[in-house]
């Protein structure tokens, strides 16, 4: 069949909207239409070359929502006219990261996925011929796509395609770092760096588990009313601090995060975010990626004295199982969505939303099919 995508044929250009070949879904895949996608920034930082994965061309995209349209053989967990969320860190329940509690990285098909290719090591989709690359095992910026069954997760039917698509990505690492990877306690205090489309639901999470301080880190002024509506305490803003950031978080803090959160991709204030944990105990979680090359460095010491430092993909959920309850809990009014997505976008304005995120106007645009 052929399906409208936004392409990424080369590091650094725009995407370009065409047509392409798509085959249909072979055994255990499915084939899913997509509604909706956001634009997060991981999209941007493999568009930009800057990921040591980035291979093109290839179809970007990896938080989606829409039905499935169509089954392969041996499938069963999934049937024509499912709603479903894509789900880059699939579940197969099987192999030894299943098993194992303390993770959520399911390898079942990571290799294959990094690759650009689907299970049995081909892409679906092409030009003229010519193979184009699938992306995070999603390639949601084309209207029709296909998944392994393993990496589809079935949905509430009433949920609103161009709002849960955020659950995707952006709502379910935000929250889910909180939930599952800090397992922060009522009464904690957590700093937050970059309050974007994941540090805006990294508050929620704060939120919603009952932080008594909630304090967010920004370059941009702007962000401070966001980040107040969704439960932020105290802002701060880098560039107007007098002296030592990290010193002057540990003293708003009263000695220290509880937890701190690096929503950026920026080694430096990776650094920052460690440092103004709490001795003794603080934990400081990695969610930003960063570019191919870039390392990060501490002084043992701060190891040494009680502080921990750790990384987080898609919030430590497993997607199967707990995106349709994230997705519950936005249909119950227990999360909030709605005013994250902050622009709309068709497909052949895709460009548009990665140029509103680099302006620091959106926190999610969402381009709806
Ligand atoms: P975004 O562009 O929406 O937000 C980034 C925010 O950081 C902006 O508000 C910007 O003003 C702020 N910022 C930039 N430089 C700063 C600095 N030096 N100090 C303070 N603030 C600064 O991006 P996003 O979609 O929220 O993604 C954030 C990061 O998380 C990206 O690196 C993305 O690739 C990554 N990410 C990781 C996961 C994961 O599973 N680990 C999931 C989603 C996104
Ligand atoms: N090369 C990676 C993209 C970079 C990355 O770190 N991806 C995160 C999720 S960011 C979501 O916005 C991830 O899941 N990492 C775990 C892993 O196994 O890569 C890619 O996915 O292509
Ligand atoms: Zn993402």
């Amino acid at each position: 069949m052929k399906s409208r995508a936004a392409v990424a044929f080369e590091a650094g250009k725009p995407l370009e909207i065409v047509e392409v070949d798509l085959e249909g879904p072979r055994e255990g895949e499915v084939l899913v239409e997509i509604k909706a996608t956001g634009i997060c920034h991981t999209d941007e930082f493999t568009r930009s070359g800057a990921d040591p994965e980035g291979i093109f061309p290839a179809i970007l995209g990896h938080e989606g929502a829409g039905v499935v349209a169509d089954v392969g053989t041996g499938v069963r967990s999934l049937k024509k006219g499912d709603h479903v969320i894509p789900l880059y860190t699939p579940e197969c329940r099987e192999c030894e990261y299943c098993l194992n509690p303390k993770t959520n990285l399911c390898q079942a098909i990571r290799s294959t996925q990094g690759q650009g290719l689907m299970p049995d090591g081909s892409s679906r989709f092409s030009i003229d011929g010519k193979p184009v690359f699938h992306y995070m095992g999603t390639s949601t910026f084309s209207n029709f796509t296909v998944l392994p069954e393993i990496a589809v997760a079935k949905i509430h039917r009433d949920a609103p395609f161009d709002k849960v698509c955020y659950i995707g990505c952006g709502v379910t690492t935000g929250i889910g770092v909180v939930i599952n990877t800090a397992k922060a306690e009522p009464g904690c205090r957590g700093v937050v760096f970059g309050l974007g489309g994941i540090g805006l639901n990294v508050i929620q999470g704060l939120r919603l588990i009952g932080a008594s301080q909630i304090v967010g880190v920004d370059l941009n002024n702007d962000k401070k009313e966001w980040g107040e509506r969704f439960g932020m305490t105290h802002f701060v803003n880098p560039s107007e601090v007098d002296g030592d950031l990290v010193a002057h978080l540990v003293e708003l803090t009263g000695g220290g995060a509880d937890y701190s959160f690096e929503c950026i991709g920026n080694v430096k204030v990776m650094r920052q975010a460690l440092e103004c944990a709490h001795k003794g105990w603080g934990q400081s979680i990695i969610i930003g990626v960063a570019g191919a090359g870039q390392e990060i460095s501490t002084r043992p010491f701060q190891l040494v004295t009680g502080r921990s430092w750790r990384g987080t993909a898609f919030g430590g959920a497993r997607g199967r199982t707990d995106v349709p309850k994230i997705v519950d809990w936005y249909m119950d009014g227990k999360i909030e969505i709605d005013p994250m997505i902050t622009h709309k976008l068709s497909l052949d304005r895709i460009n548009e939303g990665f140029d509103l995120m680099h302006e620091g106007k959106s926190i999610r645009a969402v381009v709806e099919y």
